[in-house]
């Protein structure tokens, strides 16, 4: 038996005051998440203004075995989208907002080719090349016991092995997940142009899914076709930095204290 609470017993003990929780995968590689579908909801957090905390322990309590999920108030609500859907509704927001009936088809079209095509093909270029395995998803398990780890990196690379086959980007040779990736990158490069964000001067709702997948595209340490194709689209890598850089601002420096202002005075003190 399991002693621990699950996630829906904590929810009902839960104060509806206390922010919200993100249970996420952490971060991996410089970015704030390893997964797309945590900084999606991540930033849609922030572009709607709710207080959250993230709680990268949740896996396995995960109501559908994937994160992200949410604990906001006496509710668990997994599932990105439905994480959505579910802030907009019990907060009265639209992360659409100024988008006519057209541009939200586009938008949940572009949303859709960017995690159930293109989120695939990195996805495939992440895990399946060995060198690109032992630099990337391989480095998860590096605090798990030192025992354990063969075992965890092995389960986790047949468990996706065997998801990429039923979704069936894994029947496909490299080189044909490399033109699908790309086509689905040349597109979104294409319907981006030369706007800031997809629909003009404010970000909406899916440029958190394209940054999320575009950002892990081009992760440093994993090469690829399509990050090398991604690196060489000026207006996708600068719509990277523009995203990342606005929704994950750097931590303010200290700024050069009197401290060093002080220390010099007492030495020009003693010197005189
Ligand atoms: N449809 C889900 C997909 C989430 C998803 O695929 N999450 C992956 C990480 S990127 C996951 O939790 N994988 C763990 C597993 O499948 O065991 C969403 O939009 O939240």
């Amino acid at each position: 038996m399991n002693a621990m609470p699950n996630v829906y017993e904590i929810a009902r003990s839960a104060n509806a005051a206390q922010p919200i929780v993100l249970y996420s995968f952490g971060p991996w590689q410089g970015l704030p998440s390893g997964s797309h579908f945590s900084l999606k909801t991540e930033i849609q957090l922030k572009m709607a203004g709710l207080a959250y905390i993230k709680d990268f322990t949740g896996q396995a309590q995960a109501p559908k075995g994937k994160l992200p999920y949410i604990r906001d108030g006496q509710e668990i609500v997994p599932d990105s989208t439905f994480i959505r859907a579910h802030i907009e509704r019990k907060y009265g927001l639209d992360l659409d907002a100024g988008l006519d009936a057209r541009q939200r088809a586009e938008s949940w079209s572009i949303e859709r080719m960017l995690e159930d095509h293109l989120g695939w093909a990195m996805a495939w270029f992440r895990w399946i090349p060995a060198e690109n395995f032992a630099a990337g998803p391989a480095r998860f398990f590096d605090t798990a016991p030192a025992e354990l780890q063969d075992d965890l990196r092995n389960n986790a690379l047949a468990k996706v092995t065997g998801n990429m086959h039923a979704h069936g980007i894994g029947r496909h040779s490299m080189n044909e997940v490399a033109q699908l990736g790309i086509r689905s990158l040349e597109s979104f490069a294409m319907l981006l142009g030369g706007r800031d964000f997809l629909f003009g001067d404010a970000p909406t709702a899916t440029d958190a899914t394209a940054a999320g997948v575009l950002a892990a595209l081009i992760v440093p340490d994993l090469d690829s076709p399509l990050r090398r194709r991604a690196l060489a689209l000026d207006n996708v890598t600068d719509y990277v930095t523009r995203m990342m850089g606005r929704f994950y601002p750097p931590v303010a420096q200290p700024v050069a204290q009197p401290r060093d202002a002080a220390v010099k005075t007492e030495t020009d003190a003693a010197a005189a």
